[in-house]
């Protein structure tokens, strides 16, 4: 039996990247006085590293031009990202995908477990989750797995693996719900059974061994003619 849904968050909960995590590392880089920052093809570009740390080291490693920080100046301006991050969240300007809402209500209706299994640092979670649901909305979640509390990110199945271990579940009893491939990689290689809800940034990855791809989890509107009447009466 279907036991409980782990969602990821970035993307997946909420579209966070292009105008969220990406805006605030342009902050952080900005007040840092480094000399760059990252327009949106670009960040899609280095999406493809998950942990916001990691892809600025793998950013720096392309461009060996470039100041290169020490991994405590990494860990600093990380740092600060995560307070732009979370202060851009608090403001209120990132909904909840379509369906997500009804969706996590409809599965705690039935019984399930919810948890989140994810490579974002923990406080961005949390910020996300108050703001479009309110303050006790990270207690609805059985288990929430953030950051770095696995040594390996994404696609690596470790947060993943941790999550079930925490819930005492079996992967046959749980659905994973992703936006990337990194992501089903990472869930896939934990045994979950996943759906995939893609984004502009993830569209046109391989996510062939999911087991459905959707736009998002909002109901699709009846067309307009349904609506209308057929015209007969
Ligand atoms: C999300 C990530 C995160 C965010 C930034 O991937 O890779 O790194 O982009 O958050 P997923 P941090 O949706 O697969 O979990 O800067 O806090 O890492
Ligand atoms: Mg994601």
């Amino acid at each position: 039996p279907l036991r409980a849904l782990i969602f990821d968050v970035d993307g997946t909960l909420a579209d966070t990247e292009r105008d969220a995590h990406r805006v605030a590392f342009n902050r952080a880089f900005a007040a840092a006085g480094l000399p760059f920052s990252w327009d949106v093809p670009t960040y899609g570009h280095y999406l493809k590293v998950t942990g916001g740390k990691e892809r600025l080291r793998a950013y720096l490693n392309a461009h060996p031009h470039l100041p290169q920080l020490s991994d405590a100046d990494i860990v600093a301006i990380h740092r600060q990202k995560t307070d732009h991050y979370v202060e851009m969240i608090n403001a209120g300007l990132l909904p909840l995908r379509p369906g997500v809402a009804r969706l996590l209500d409809a599965a705690q209706a039935h019984g399930l477990l919810l948890a989140i299994a994810t490579t974002t640092t923990p406080a961005n979670v949390e910020a996300l989750l108050r703001s479009t649901l309110g303050v006790e909305a990270a207690q609805r979640f059985h288990t929430i797995g953030a950051g770095d509390i696995v040594p390996r990110k994404k696609p690596a199945p470790d947060i993943y693996a941790y999550v079930l271990r925490e819930m005492g579940l079996p992967a046959t009893e749980c659905l994973a719900i992703e936006d990337s491939a990194n992501g089903l990689q990472s869930a896939q290689g934990a045994g979950l059974a996943t759906i995939v809800t893609q984004t502009e940034y993830t569209a046109g990855q391989d996510f062939s061994a999911a087991l459905r791809v959707l736009d998002h989890l909002g109901e699709v509107a009846a067309p307009a003619h349904v609506l209308q009447g057929n015209g007969s009466g």
